[in-house]
């Protein structure tokens, strides 16, 4: 059985100190509290400054009733799709614990501390961003004359610091004796493995079927691991996702209800050759954005409608990959994309590991070096782990991107991201192609972490940020470099994983001067033909798919607006080019 705990809970911002008095009081109900969407980020629901850029805690609280059925079930467990960033969470006033990382799912077994009848869930949140936490951000203490001490949170990367509970919270029951994970992967020749977790009083073995879409059974065995074959397997590609779905049936002990779960999959094979991506022996060259998940009001709270529309635009431009740049998106999304045929570069949210910049670009950065001073190594790898962990099933997650603009220039990111990526391929039994998508400062003379990526992904801003308004020094310029990259890494597909310019949607100049349409348009002519002219170039990702929010500074007004659409999805002239140029490509 399983509850959805979607809804409105009740919410209140807290005061410095205020959370370690409150947490004593988990258990009564919370007062002066204001109602708040769930899922959603919290920061645009209500009018206020104040409100919106809330550094530190804040508290939820709903309660929700177990009956005697669903005890009888076995287990009870609670799972939280993603709290941004730590989550404290007490039931029925008893603390079951912390989980840091604003973008991945985690869960208690509430067995034994839910009660029959009403419970009291409380959930403490916090969204400071410092140098231990993914993404990054700092702490800044202000004086001003007069005025008491001041404290920001400036974040260390471009885009707004949404936070709550930003992701569908779920009650399940299962057996006492329970599946706990699964793990398939199929392949080019019809030949399968299955790995299977389970846990609990209980110690029968699992029996194990493949459906195909239509629900005809095509395999059947047994065992906690195995291998199978489904003859003539219907590959899983971009124009025919056909997925499979692999049913576990655990019996229950003594007699008792069994535990089933039904995982999709597909068949299909990712692989490096010869400066090319290859999916299932084909070469396949990517066509598509970095792409935040957020949109108006309820910012990176997970929006189903959303989801699909922009998959559909997607579609209708004629991209066939995105990034999800900066940070794991919601499962839905993997789901949507499995289902759809879509390529999905999957990054951690490991961005802003550079104390040498801030988002702002202005107050300047730390100029102590990075990899001395970040403390996320250890929470890095959870996270690396947690992700593969949560996404290793999805026949759309081609790749892995284990970071976003690092500091890889400096002396000590070879050191700090070898074992990383090594963490990576280990939990990966399908031994993903894994890379770091890194910024301009790292140069092919720099760069300290080339060797370490399976693929290039560079972000370039030649024409925007530097070369401004001269699109052909600019491509001069982008060619030089990447050729540098493929004299440095000649048998590595480079791709760039970001490129664009800020664009206000209906502002035109007959001159397509900066910040216009027509500019944004001749800024991915003059990239697309410098890509065209390179063979061992496989892919193309624009910055960004649609115009999203950012932390306020000058450089940006009213957000980012590098999007080809709009922040309400509506398509920037540039969006015609793209669907013209990916429809021959
Ligand atoms: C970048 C970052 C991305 C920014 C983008 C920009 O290099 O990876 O997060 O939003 O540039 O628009 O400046």
């Amino acid at each position: 059985m399983a509850f959805d705990l979607s809804g409105i809970w009740e919410f209140k911002l807290l005061e410095p100190g205020q959370k370690e008095r409150e947490e004593q009081a988990a258990g009564k109900l919370l007062k002066n509290s204001l109602p708040m969407p769930v899922p959603s980020s919290y920061n645009d629901i209500y009018p206020g400054k104040k409100f919106a850029d809330h550094m530190g805690d804040m508290v939820y609280q709903r309660s929700f009733t177990v009956t005697e059925t669903m005890q009888r079930q076995g287990r009870l467990v609670l799972r939280f799709g993603g709290v941004t960033h730590t989550a404290s969470v007490y039931l029925n006033g008893a603390h079951l614990g912390c989980h840091k990382g604003g973008f991945l799912p985690f869960s208690f077994d509430i067995t034994e501390s839910a009660v029959m009848g009403e419970n009291l869930l409380t959930v403490y949140v916090n969204n400071v961003t410092d140098y231990s936490t993914l993404p990054c951000g700092r702490v800044v203490t202000e004086q001003f004359p007069g005025l008491p001490e001041q404290t920001r949170n400036l974040p260390n990367f471009d885009f707004f610091n949404y936070s709550g509970i930003m992701r569908p919270v779920w009650l399940y029951t299962t057996p006492r004796y329970y599946i706990e994970d699964i793990e398939v992967y199929g392949r080019m020749d019809g030949s399968f493995c299955w790995n299977i977790t389970s846990a609990g009083e209980g110690a029968g073995e699992a029996e194990v079927r493949v459906l195909d879409a239509e629900g005809a059974c095509v395999f059947s065995g047994s065992g906690a691991n195995g291998e199978g074959r489904v003859p003539g397997a219907r590959l899983w590609s971009t124009d025919d996702p056909y997925l499979y779905r692999l049913q576990v049936r655990l019996p229950g002990a003594d007699g008792g209800q069994g535990d089933e779960y039904t995982e999709s999959f597909g068949f299909r094979e990712i692989a490096i050759r010869d400066c090319r991506i290859l999916l299932n022996g084909k070469p396949v060259y990517l066509k598509g954005f970095g792409k935040h998940e957020e949109g108006i009001t309820r910012g990176r709270g997970t929006d189903i409608a959303l989801m699909v529309k922009d998959l559909g635009l997607l579609k209708w431009i004629g991209a066939n990959s995105f990034r999800t740049s900066h940070y794991p998106n919601s499962e839905e999304m993997m789901r949507l994309c499995d289902r759809l045929g879509i390529l999905v570069i999957d990054e951690a949210p490991a961005v802003g590991l550079n104390t040498g910049f801030t988002a702002t670009g202005l107050l300047g950065g730390n100029p102590k070096g990075t990899w001395e001073t970040l403390e996320t190594a250890e929470h890095h790898r959870t996270v690396m782990q947690e992700l593969v962990k949560r996404d290793k099933n999805h026949p759309c997650v081609i790749a892995w991107s284990v970071a976003n603009e690092p500091a890889s220039q400096e002396e000590g990111a070879r050191e700090y991201f070898a074992p990383l990526m090594e963490v990576t391929r280990q939990n990966d039994i399908q031994k993903r192609p894994v890379t770091i998508v890194t910024y301009e400062g790292s140069t092919p003379e720099t760069c300290q972490v080339a060797e370490l990526c399976d693929f290039l992904m560079l972000n370039r801003y030649r024409g925007w940020y530097d070369t401004e308004g001269n699109l052909e020094g600019a491509a001069a310029k982008l060619k030089a470099e990447l050729e540098g990259f493929h004299r440095r890494c000649p048998d590595k597909p480079v791709m760039l994983g970001e490129y664009g310019a800020d664009t206000i949607a209906g502002l035109h100049d007959v001159n397509g001067r900066l910040f216009s349409e027509e500019y944004q348009t001749a800024f991915m002519r003059a990239y697309g033909e410098v890509f065209d002219s390179l063979p061992y170039i496989t892919g193309e990702h624009v910055w960004v798919f649609a115009d999203f929010a950012t932390a306020e500074n000058i450089k940006r007004v009213d957000g980012n607006k590098k999007g080809i659409f709009t922040r309400d999805r509506r398509p920037k002239q540039a969006a015609y080019f793209l669907k013209e140029r990916w429809s021959r490509l």
